[in-house]
């Protein structure tokens, strides 16, 4: 029986566990990425392993979240980050360079290699034919010490790809058109592995658009095959070398399958508020619009941004909207700088931010009260563009810049003719803002340096027998990590500080929340399906251990929010019968009892709720490292034990 592409890259890389569908299996990392949101958690854990260098063929630390330098925090999270990739053996793009996922696409990324990345789009890679997954800092901290990443074996599907897309149509048009059909939790425990004869007619970074959604479908990665085409983006990159073809075999066996004619689709856009609320552009009609953000690392490659200065030339943004646009990095801003595009884009009226995140993450460009703000980007959670009642439409760059004219929603293929787009032979090469790490034998003159905000990790403990606590909040279903730890412009500034990140933990949902679990001192969280969709954040998990949080109950989780509760030590649990729910209110009193063999032994565990008298069974499905992990009161622990 032949193999798919997915399972061809773990076989090559797997080195614990079975290779057998939906057991937990150990891969070899090859390479890890971090951004500086999250980055300065997991050099703390890097450096807590004791580690002297980084064990990976490469590893890269990125500076493109957190570059608004309100206050003295991020700049000194910049600079520690710096000093520890000089110190540990890690490449560190310096802020400017660009965002981690565009950047590493265009100047690590490798066909058939491992990554993993403290960023939940990470999966951008897969564009290029990788394995790249999203995951918790602690893990990546893990692999950068040379440890395994543990995955579920997943569940593979086909996107079967005919046809070729039709004018003014894009690859964003794509991924909507799946998170349409699958729905932001249909790709748990899932690959989303590309083929077909479609596959041909999309170059590198609009499969990079897709694989970087795929995060938004809740999938573990998206994988394009590496083919003629990624030859041609790798050579223009000058890194042929690096290139290998890598295919699914002709009889693969899948466990699902989707088909996906191009020609057939339309542009669309992901209305408010969540990227699966899926309509037509003609369909939501010529509505009014205030902002247009143009970016993100799902759109802001070269090829979107010549597409966005095409439409731009000679016009002038409407005089009712706002439009920023923030080129993916340094090369594109640089090539669009000396081709003469970005000069279009300034004299039409666009406000052109740094190669970063941005409004991406609530830095800047909060839409006004009650906008309707169109973005190139990937996510439109509630609240997350820093303004509660802003109304976020996702859609293409082409959708975005025709709107931006019109003053109005509008169907690019009302543009006429589109001229063919194409790649450059060569893309500019200049990694100057890449700072090479010291040599192993200059590493100990090298000094950390921290700021004041830094504080350390929080404290673990081990697993209690006995959990009696609170229920200190109850939420509902899709909550996403936006809602757990809000990020924006206030609060990101506090990624190195958890005490006092920890103040803003669910106040989306309910401002009283940090006051009421500090004043609990433990408590239990209760909330629906899909529980902790979105970011990769692992202070979604830390800010709750350090409030105490000890278990979360839910309908379900979502994979990565999941793992980063197990490495902090909370307990995810299931409800064995979903509409026992409805059986725990906020303020109820819960028990359950001989926790660590219940653990140990796996199965049912009861929860009996004091207030009402009624016993609610939970599952908490546990491989045998997670169950150790979770005993030692999480992986820095369980790390720490085991060497
Ligand atoms: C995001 O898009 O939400 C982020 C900011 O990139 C996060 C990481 C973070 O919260 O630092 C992600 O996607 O993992
Ligand atoms: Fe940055 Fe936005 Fe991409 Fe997250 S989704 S990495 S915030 S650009």
């Amino acid at each position: 029986m032949g193999l798919t592409l997915t399972e061809k890259i773990l076989k090559s890389h797997i080195v614990d566990g079975e290779f057998t569908k939906g057991s937990e299996i150990g891969i070899r990392i090859d390479q890890t990425l971090t951004q500086d949101a999250t980055g300065t958690m997991a050099y703390l854990e890097f450096e807590a392993m004791g580690v002297p260098r980084v064990k990976t063929e490469r590893s890269v630390a990125y500076i493109d979240h957190n570059t608004l330098q309100s206050g003295f925090e991020n700049a000194d999270d910049h600079r520690f980050i710096g000093s520890v990739a000089k110190k540990h053996g890690i490449y560190f793009s310096r802020p400017g360079n660009g965002i981690c996922h565009q950047v590493h696409l265009e100047r690590f990324g490798i066909p058939g290699k491992t990554l993993i990345g403290s960023d939940s789009h990470t999966p951008t890679g897969g564009g290029l034919g990788m394995i790249a997954i999203g995951a918790g800092g602690l893990d990546v901290a893990v692999a950068m010490g040379g440890g395994a990443y543990y995955i579920t074996y997943p569940k593979i599907v086909k996107v079967n790809l005919t046809g070729k897309l039709s004018p003014w149509v894009a690859a964003k048009d794509v991924i909507l058109e799946i998170l349409k059909r699958m729905s932001v939790k249909g790709g748990v425990g899932k690959v989303i592995e590309y083929c077909g004869e479609g596959v041909k007619s999309l170059s590198v970074p609009e499969r990079a658009t897709i694989t970087n959604m795929g995060a938004e479908l809740g999938a573990t990665t998206s994988i394009f095959p590496s083919d003629e085409i990624t030859k041609e983006f790798l050579k223009a990159q000058k890194r042929e070398d690096v290139w290998i073809p890598l295919a699914a075999d002709e009889d693969a066996v899948y466990d699902e399958e989707i088909n996906i004619d191009l020609s057939a689709l339309e542009p669309a856009a992901a209305c408010p508020h969540s990227p699966d609320n899926i309509k037509s552009i003609s369909e939501i009609g010529s509505m009014k619009i205030d902002q247009v953000c143009i970016g993100s690392c799902t759109n802001s490659s070269l090829l979107d941004m010549l597409k966005v200065a095409h439409i731009l030339k000679g016009k002038t943004v409407h005089p009712d909207v706002s439009l920023s646009i923030a080129p993916g990095s340094k090369q594109v801003l640089n090539m669009l700088a000396k081709n003469g595009a970005l000069s279009i884009m300034i004299e039409a009226g666009a406000r052109i931010l740094e190669s970063a995140c941005g409004p991406c993450i609530g830095m800047g460009q909060a839409p006004n009260s009650g906008g309707i703000s169109l973005r190139t980007f990937n996510r439109n959670f509630l609240g997350r563009s820093g303004t509660k009642d802003g109304q976020i439409y996702l859609v293409s760059p082409e959708v975005a810049a025709a709107s931006a004219i019109a003053g109005v929603l509008t169907d690019p293929r009302t543009l006429g003719d589109m001229p063919e787009f194409k790649l450059p032979e060569e893309f500019d090469i200049n990694d100057n803002m890449i700072v090479t790490p010291a040599d192993e034998k200059d590493m100990d003159s090298v000094e950390i340096l921290r700021g004041p905000n830094i504080k350390p990790f929080p404290q673990t403990s081990p697993l209690e027998d006995v959990i009696d606590c609170k229920c200190s909040l109850k939420v509902g279903d899709n909550i996403t990590t936006d809602h757990i730890m809000p990020a924006g412009a206030k609060i990101l500034p506090l990624r190195s500080n958890i005490p006092a990140i920890s103040k803003h933990c669910f106040t989306v949902c309910d401002e009283a929340f940090p006051g009421r679990a500090e004043a609990l001192g433990k408590s239990i969280i209760v909330g629906g399906a899909n529980y902790g969709q979105g970011s990769s954040r692992e202070h979604a998990a830390l800010a709750p251990l350090h409030l105490g949080v000890k278990i979360v109950i839910t309908k379900s989780f979502a994979r990565i929010h999941r793992s980063n509760l197990i490495n902090a030590g909370i307990l995810p649990f299931t409800f064995v019968n979903e509409n026992d729910y409805d059986k725990i209110n906020e303020g109820d009193e819960l028990i359950c009892e001989n926790l660590k063999e219940a653990i140990r032994e796996g199965g049912d565990i009861i929860v009996r709720n004091k207030t009402t008298g009624e016993y609610i069974p939970c599952s908490c499905e546990l491989s045998e490292r997670a169950k150790d992990i979770i005993l030692a009161g999480g992986l820095l622990s369980y790390t720490k034990m085991n060497g």
